[in-house]
């Protein structure tokens, strides 16, 4: 038997080079592995407790909440209150940031989170995942935290990575030297590196985009779609196309297969009808430094999402993601149609 790294091992082994580090960070990635375990758990008996279905409420997107995601939330933002290193926090299911009360310890860390990704695919057992990012705070230490520090650009994150409840649970995270993948054995109840160093191959040939929106797109975004269905044997294409509908799981195989991720935003002549769905703070930036760590890009279309300035909260982006010179290309058509004139 090679050797086994655990999850605590390697986040461990990860915080020693950082020189200046307290244990906190540590702690906190740890307190997240352990929420993954406990959400991974209940994922699991969502059949047979009767848990699945509509909770019958909205969550602040104006979105029907399944109880799963409020039992996602519930279980992740009480850890990171317990923790003791967290001083605030931002969850797509609650409108305001969740600021640690006064009588918990508070600590040097902000973390925003999307509890359940995916949440429309709980009832029909298809892949979900919970995504999160690690910020340093921007408030002093001695000041109330507040909202600002959750808002901040992806460019400032410490940590980020995701869960993915697939055929078998991983937890994939990033801490800005190379990304690792662990898959979580329930035979001894934790995660094992599984996956070190993941690089995405620099090129793919899948895409992965809700080709029922076609005609909200933006021109850019249309004939590059376009372009991957005709026949050219130099960029290789007509590429296949792969679409779950969960975005953990849709960009864990283009990690691991190569290709490119997008959401399009709205068509600039209709923009009531159709906006971007993929949230800045809790989606995109996490996956984009988990992307970028891995050798791929991640933008809106003209900017780097990491270097987006956040505006609000629950601030949604146009996210196109994956292998390098996929997302270039893609680039490379917004900016000659849609920005044009
Ligand atoms: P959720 O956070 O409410 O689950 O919504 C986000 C999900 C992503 O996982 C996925 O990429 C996207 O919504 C799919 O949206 P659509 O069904 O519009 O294609
Ligand atoms: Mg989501």
């Amino acid at each position: 038997m090679g050797d086994l790294i655990t999850i605590g091992r390697h986040i461990l082994d990860t915080e020693r080079n950082f020189p200046e580090a307290t244990g906190q960070f540590t702690g906190l990635l740890q307190h997240i592995a352990l929420a993954a375990k406990i959400v991974a758990g209940e994922v699991r008996r969502a059949g047979l407790v009767d848990v699945i279905g509509s909770a019958g409420r909205s969550n602040v997107q104006g979105e029907e909440v399944q109880k799963l995601d409020i039992l996602a939330h519930e279980t992740l933002a009480k850890l990171m209150v317990e923790s003791g290193y967290l001083a605030v926090m931002a969850s797509e299911e609650v409108e305001d940031a969740i600021i640690v009360p006064n009588d918990y310890r508070r600590g040097s860390y902000v973390v925003n989170f999307d509890p359940l990704d995916g949440s429309s695919n709980i009832d029909a057992n298809v892949s979900i995942g919970t995504i999160f990012s690690i910020l340093p705070r921007k408030t002093s230490d001695d000041d109330k935290p507040t909202e600002s520090d959750c808002m901040q650009p992806g460019n400032r994150q410490l940590a980020a990575g995701y869960v993915i409840y697939g055929s078998s649970t991983m937890f994939v995270y990033t801490t800005g030297a190379g990304v690792h993948g662990f898959t979580y054995d329930p035979s001894i109840g934790t995660f094992l590196l599984s996956h070190p160093n993941i690089r995405i191959p620099e090129y793919g040939r899948i895409y992965s985009v809700n080709t029922g929106n076609q005609r909200f797109w933006t021109e850019g975004v249309r004939r590059y779609i376009d372009s991957l269905h005709d026949e050219d044997a130099e960029r290789n294409t007509p590429f296949s196309s792969r679409y779950i509908g969960s975005l953990v799981a849709d960009f864990h195989r283009n990690l691991l297969y190569g290709g490119i991720f997008l959401y399009p935003a709205d068509n600039k002549k209709d923009p009531k009808k159709y906006k971007p769905k993929l949230r800045l703070l809790y989606e995109a930036n996490p996956l984009a430094f988990v992307v970028e760590q891995a050798g791929g890009k991640a933008s809106n279309g003209i900017q780097r999402i990491m270097d987006v300035e956040p505006t609000e909260l629950h601030q949604r982006v146009q996210l196109i993601i994956g292998s390098r010179i996929n997302v270039e290309e893609a680039e490379r058509f917004i900016k000659k149609y849609d920005l044009s004139g």
